[in-house]
């Protein structure tokens, strides 16, 4: 059987938190066993936004502690920061000439990102995608684990890879990549606001559960959480219409193995703090011992550089053979 290749990246622009994990982390360590897999710490997608240097470093390496904590091993896994692979930048400015303006200006997350703002982000936040969509084919990667929110930019990347496949009549060279996301818990919602995703940049900490919580800021932030003032409904129907019901059904159901309609049947016409409290419980039991063993990691920077220096290695060879194709096929002269 012919393996898959696998790669995805997390952003070090602050604590992780559960959308994250729920959304992608989770499963990236069930993917390794069975596929070619790479990890990255995507730190040049970190500035398209501003961030202050020693926050960047330390944020990638607290990224990379969230990634071992959560069980990728770095002996089945490739795990590196994406600026120590040049291949990432290099491949990037191939593409931006091969994407079109138009399809990036349909991006929804630059409209969300840059908001009223437009004319002042840099010019690395709307070129992001034509990174990312590198950042894939540099591997020539076949499945990308993501949070939905990333679908459209997978979507891109297709196209993209497409019209290189295309202009430059080189058949099947890029593989079409495919998202991996799950439907269940494919983007997780403030705790403060069921309609908006929860987001390391939210300016307030209760709108999110982040990986290095304790057991009683978990608490305390479930108890905060907003949900209603009847009891808990019967019907997935009725939950549906209650954007932040929803949302920590949803946590509870990612959490365990339980569907929703089970938790229902647990909890219904019951009032809200019984489902909170069990909630809870069932959050530190998933969360909190990856918040302990990432805080035991980040003392330990020997080790994490170790783990970065091996995955670039690993990285920069593998990428190395692709682009030096895409630089033949394209026709620069060594
Ligand atoms: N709320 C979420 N629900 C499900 N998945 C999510 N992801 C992020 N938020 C959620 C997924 O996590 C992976 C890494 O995301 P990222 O850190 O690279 O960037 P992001 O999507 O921009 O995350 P944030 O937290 O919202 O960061 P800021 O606030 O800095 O923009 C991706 O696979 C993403 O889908």
């Amino acid at each position: 059987m012919i393996k898959k290749t696998v790669l995805s990246g997390v952003q070090p622009t602050g604590d992780l938190h559960l959308g994250n994990y729920l959304g992608a982390i989770k499963n990236f360590a069930k993917m390794q066993n069975e596929n070619e897999c790479l990890f990255c710490i995507v730190d040049l997608h970190a500035i398209t936004v501003f961030q202050k240097s020693e926050e960047l470093r330390n944020n990638t390496y607290e990224v990379t502690a969230a990634y071992l904590a959560s069980g990728i091993d770095p002996k089945k896994s490739v795990i590196f920061n994406q600026s120590q692979v040049s291949g990432h930048a290099e491949l990037a400015w191939v593409l931006n000439c091969v994407c079109r303006m138009g399809w990036l200006n349909r991006m929804t997350q630059f409209k969300e990102k840059s908001g009223k703002n437009s004319e002042n982000v840099s010019s690395g936040l709307f070129t992001y995608p034509t990174l990312m969509a590198a950042d894939i084919l540099l591997y020539k990667a076949t499945h990308v684990p993501v949070g939905s929110d990333q679908k459209q930019h997978l979507e891109l990347t297709r196209d993209i890879a497409q019209k290189f496949n295309n202009d430059y009549e080189s058949q099947d060279f890029f593989p079409l990549p495919e998202p991996y996301i799950e439907k269940e818990i494919s983007r997780v919602m403030s705790l403060r606001d069921g309609t908006s995703k929860m987001s390391k940049s939210d300016i307030s900490d209760y709108s999110r559960i982040n990986l290095i919580d304790d057991k009683d800021t978990i608490i305390k932030k479930i108890k905060k959480s907003k949900t209603a003032d009847t009891p808990v409904p019967s019907s997935i129907e009725t939950i549906s219409d209650m954007p932040e019901v929803n949302n920590l059904f949803n946590i509870f159901s990612g959490v365990t193995s339980m569907s929703k309609n089970e938790i229902i049947s647990i909890y219904e016409g019951q009032n809200f703090s019984n489902f909170k409290n069990d909630l809870s419980d069932a959050l530190i039991e998933k969360i909190a011992p990856i918040g302990i063993e990432i805080k035991k990691l980040m003392n330990d920077k020997k080790y994490l550089n170790q783990v970065l220096q091996e995955g670039k290695e690993k990285a920069r060879k593998k990428s190395e053979l692709v682009l030096k194709d895409v630089y033949d096929i394209v026709g620069f002269v060594k």
